[in-house]
């Protein structure tokens, strides 16, 4: 949190959101000596090149087990982001803007709270059953493209907001305000509609780690990652020189009863193919 006394190394950490946030690019740019001093929308990307901890939390078991079951192969990291308050960002569907990965409806991420969220510090809002297609159709980000094209997204954001605001108005989605305690975890769909809310005490902070996962058969770099038992959660191969990250860091072991049930999934797909 206290910029002079952290190592040179974290300045390195990449950061993303408002305008100011973006022309900085590395911590070090936004000449802040504590990163808690404000900065709402202020996201870290990738903390896990950084910290050993924060590749430990990508991989909590409850997730991988999770997204195993839900795209039927182990899910690989795409990207993480770390706020300390609330994003604040406009409604939108993530595979909008996350779409390296080679099947794009293979999109889910979680919302890990790492602290107890206040109704009043700018929550997660999203609205329940607004990934179905048939219900909220799709945007056309120019040439009939789904999704953005970061050349030209400027010109697409009001018409972006309209539109999601119309499908939800049209589509009688109502918002849900998600007020998580720690230690709780959500996860969506690539496509469902959501954002930040405005913070209404600004003293407040919301702090969070947000994770966005594909399938690893999806995944842009899948050549990369370390496999075991079918699984390969590996988000170690390149670590930022000097990162606070273990040597040989342990692939993630999935459980007996996981492992099973992969086998089978495995037997199964392999003989309807
Ligand atoms: O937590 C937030 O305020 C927004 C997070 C989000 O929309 C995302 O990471 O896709």
């Amino acid at each position: 949190m206290d910029l002079k006394a952290a190592p040179a190394l974290l300045g390195q950490i990449r950061v993303d959101g408002r305008a100011e946030h973006k022309e900085a690019g590395v911590l070090a740019n936004l000449d802040l000596t504590d990163v808690r001093d404000g900065l709402s929308g202020l996201r870290l990307n990738d903390l896990q090149c950084h910290f050993y901890s924060a590749a430990q939390i990508s991989l909590a078991e409850p997730i991988t087990s999770f997204l195993s079951e839900l795209f039927g192969t182990p899910p690989a990291l795409l990207q993480s982001l770390t706020f300390f308050k609330s994003s604040e960002q406009p409604l939108h569907q993530d595979f909008s803007y996350v779409n390296s990965h080679a099947r794009l409806a293979e999109l889910a991420a979680a919302w890990i709270p790492l602290e107890d969220i206040h109704p009043d510090s700018g929550p997660l809002i999203y609205y329940p059953g607004s990934h179905f297609p048939d219900r909220a159709g799709f945007f056309d980000w120019g040439n009939g493209s789904v999704v953005a094209d970061y050349s030209t997204i400027n010109d697409y954001y009001s018409s972006y907001d309209e539109y999601l605001r119309r499908v939800v108005a049209d589509g009688g989605f109502d918002s849900v305000a998600y007020l998580p305690k720690r230690g709780d975890l959500l996860i969506w769909h690539g496509a469902l509609i959501h954002g930040g809310s405005p913070i209404l005490n600004q003293s407040l902070t919301r702090r969070s780690y947000v994770c966005h996962y594909t399938s690893l058969a999806s995944h842009p770099r899948m050549d990369r990652f370390r496999h075991q038992e079918g699984f390969g959660f590996d988000l170690f191969e390149e670590p930022m020189p000097g990162a606070l990250v273990p040597n040989n860091p342990p692939l993630y072991t999935p459980s007996l009863p996981r492992r099973i049930a992969a086998k089978v999934k495995q037997m199964v797909f392999s003989s309807s193919n």
